[in-house]
């Protein structure tokens, strides 16, 4: 089994879109195995987006992404990483698919309203940013017989 790092955006978290967007996930049969409310640090925010710090929208980025709390949380599944980035949907919710969390909840590309990992190397990367390892948890999702083939 594989897991991502997820996380809805200050901009989902004002709007109550978590329970919508956890749902789905839910819904598909994916396992939450972790979860958390709260406030980026500094420190986290530039861990986290290391790869666009030299970006020209950083700056944007960073106090978007700070402005209020997010709702980190791990989902658990078979090819996760794929699966929750299809579901997700394109960066910009502008050209985002209809039916995809960006196409369906959100406008243009500052406020995208989740974060998902990207390739299997990164999620275990932002995991372990923003999660310690007692702070997940292992257990059987009773419907994972039908599930799973
Ligand atoms: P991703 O979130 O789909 O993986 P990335 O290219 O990794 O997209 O960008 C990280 C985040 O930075 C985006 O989700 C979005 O919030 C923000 N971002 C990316 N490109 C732009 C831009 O051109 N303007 C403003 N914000 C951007
Ligand atoms: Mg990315």
């Amino acid at each position: 089994m594989e897991r991502t790092f997820l996380m809805i955006k200050p901009d989902g978290v004002q709007r109550g879109l978590i329970g919508e967007i956890i749902s789905r996930f839910e819904r598909k049969g994916l396992k939450l195995v972790a979860g958390k409310f709260e406030v980026l640090s500094e420190e986290r925010v530039m861990a986290h987006y290391a790869e666009h710090v030299n970006k020209p929208f950083f700056l944007g980025l960073k106090r978007y992404i700070t402005s209020g709390p997010c709702f980190l949380f791990v989902f658990e599944g078979k090819d996760i990483v794929r699966i929750t980035r299809e579901m997700i949907g394109a960066t910009n919710p502008a050209e985002s698919s209809p039916g995809t969390i960006r196409g369906d909840y959100a406008l243009e590309i500052g406020m995208n309203v989740i974060h998902g990992s990207d390739s299997p190397e990164t999620a275990s990367r932002e995991i372990a940013i923003h999660f310690t390892p007692d702070e997940i948890s292992s257990y059987v999702r009773i419907d994972e017989p039908y599930l799973y083939e």
